[in-house]
């Protein structure tokens, strides 16, 4: 074996996640393996999600050690930690891809990593693999794309690496060297319906400031519609689900290609229910009428405030307004919607928060997520507050997402934010309709925890984060 593959998600260890059971397979690790067996190496995967740290640490322990090669998002940083270690000492040479170590070169460097691999991996590990195995230093200082201690120990960048221009010129993503039918199971016994994923295109050219943007860049490359509707076509006989997912930034981006992803479908007979995400602003009544041709059942719409003025702060390009009527023209098409809402963006005040509310009660998404806004290293958004970031926990056991602000509310005081917020739609959903109150005892229960509400965002308002 030339490179074994593997990321740090273990979905048992994770209590969260196995509340929610909605896994799905590392599509990024899929396509550098599908792409470097192509080009002749030997290369196999493993897949932690349903495994255990202790069967990982076994492998990387009795294998003849190679080249490691570990996918890494804000998430899943302490465990690849962990992995990296073991590696190490069991004499492998490592390589960490993805999201996040971009952000934290040194970290990475410093802990285990031997190289860091910036953006899309495929070309510059089949650059990287022979370095690695043959070359030393000198080899990998002519590969683009990557950072690794120099001779004196110092970080050595090469300048960045080329994209792959042509998408349709890569092969699918490994799928048959995991076990998909297990993700396919779990999602049909905790829901009902067996899903699989797939992306239809790679890259985002929009600009929200706390969105990573470390593999794609702002580029956006999108396969040919014919080709995508032969993997999902694959996918559907191959795997028997009952939905899919398709995991694009922004699935509607383009309308003529919808167009004729729609029309080929058709060609071929071929429907299934799947959910999938996109911007207020790229979603017409032309695109709704395809969507639901097509069987799309859920779209997520990033709606992040209810506010202009943070809308606009976060870059976003898109009105409150804009996201009201493709909610609404969404739901006219018996399209279910789940709305993105994030707290405490910087400039958020009171009185934005109470915009979110009306603004959330009036569009009355089917489903909606809220977060605590935090600042991923790398975006224009950590660079605004980054004088203000504070840890609250040492960098190798937690990720992103523990950053706290300095002077920003509390915690607390967003708990009492999100239980105003679901009060107030459950009580605006259960007046609506027939234009009483459907269940006054539920409804005096929704009343009180909006008081308690909003006296609990009252009483911590001065609380402060950090
Ligand atoms: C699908 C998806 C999910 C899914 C499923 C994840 C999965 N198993 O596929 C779900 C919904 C579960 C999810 C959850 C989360 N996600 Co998510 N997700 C995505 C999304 C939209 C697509 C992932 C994908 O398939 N990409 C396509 C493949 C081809 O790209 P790729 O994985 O990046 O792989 C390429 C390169 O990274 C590189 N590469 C990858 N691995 C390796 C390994 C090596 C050794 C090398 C050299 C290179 C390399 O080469 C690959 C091929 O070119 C991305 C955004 C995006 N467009 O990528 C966000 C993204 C990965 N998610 C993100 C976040 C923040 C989250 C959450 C934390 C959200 C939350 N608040 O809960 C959680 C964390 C979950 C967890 N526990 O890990 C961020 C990560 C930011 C960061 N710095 O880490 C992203 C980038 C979104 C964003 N733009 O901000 N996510
Ligand atoms: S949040 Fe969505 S639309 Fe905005 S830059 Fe990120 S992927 Fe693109």
């Amino acid at each position: 074996m030339e490179m074994l593959l593997t990321h740090g998600y273990f979905l048992h260890e994770d209590p969260k996640e196995l509340q929610i059971m909605k896994p799905y397979p590392p599509l990024g690790i899929l396509y550098l393996s599908s792409h470097l067996r192509a080009k002749g190496f030997d290369v196999e995967i493993f897949d932690t999600t349903f495994s255990s740290p202790g069967q990982l640490y076994d492998v990387l322990r009795s294998a003849p050690p190679s080249v490691l090669g570990i996918y890494t998002n804000l998430m899943t940083r302490p465990a690849v930690l962990g992995i990296l270690s073991v590696a190490k000492e069991a004499g492998w040479r490592t390589v960490v891809g993805g999201p996040e170590p971009a952000a934290y070169v040194e970290e990475y460097l410093q802990r285990g990593a031997d190289v860091v691999v910036f953006g899309e991996g495929e070309l510059t590990l089949e650059e990287l693999i022979p370095a690695l195995r043959d070359g030393g230093r000198h080899a990998l200082s002519a590969i683009d794309g990557i950072a690794f201690r120099g001779e004196h120990g110092q970080v050595q960048r090469t300048p960045p690496r080329t994209q792959i221009r042509d998408l349709d010129g890569q092969p699918w993503p490994d799928r048959e060297l995991i076990d998909i039918d297990r993700y396919v199971q779990t999602w049909r016994t905790h829901h009902g319906a067996g899903s699989v994923s797939l992306i239809t295109a790679r890259g985002c050219p929009y600009r929200c400031r706390w969105c990573s943007h470390e593999v794609f860049g702002k580029t956006h490359r999108r396969r040919k519609p014919a080709l995508v509707v032969d993997e999902l076509e694959w996918l559907l006989n191959r795997y028997v689900p009952d939905m899919a997912w398709i995991a694009d930034d922004v699935f509607t981006i383009h309308p003529g290609w919808l167009s004729q992803y729609a029309a080929e479908m058709k060609r071929r007979r071929l429907k299934i229910p799947f959910e999938c995400i996109s911007r207020a602003d790229r979603l017409n009544a032309q695109v709704a009428d395809r969507l639901a041709e097509l069987g799309c059942f859920r779209i997520w719409i990033g709606s992040e405030s209810g506010s202009q003025k943070i809308l606009d702060a976060m870059e976003r390009g898109v009105t409150v307004e804009q996201v009201q009527s493709a909610v609404a023209l969404c739901k006219s098409r018996g399209i279910q919607t789940g709305m993105f809402l994030m707290w405490g963006y910087v400039g958020e005040e009171m009185e934005d928060i109470e915009a979110t509310i009306t603004h959330v009660k009036r569009t009355n998404p089917d489903v909606f997520l809220t977060t605590v806004s935090y600042p991923i290293k790398g975006t224009p958004y950590f660079d605004e507050v980054a004088p203000k970031v504070m840890s609250s926990r040492p960098w190798a056991e937690g990720s992103d997402r523990d950053y706290l602000i300095a002077g920003r509310h509390s915690r607390r005081f967003y708990k009492f934010a999100d239980q105003l917020l679901r009060s107030e739609v459950d009580l605006a959903r259960s007046t609506k309709g027939n234009g009483h109150l459907a269940d006054s005892l539920g409804a005096a229960d929704l009343q009180s925890r909006i008081e308690e509400a909003r006296a609990g965002l009252k009483s911590a308002f001065f609380e402060v984060e950090a």
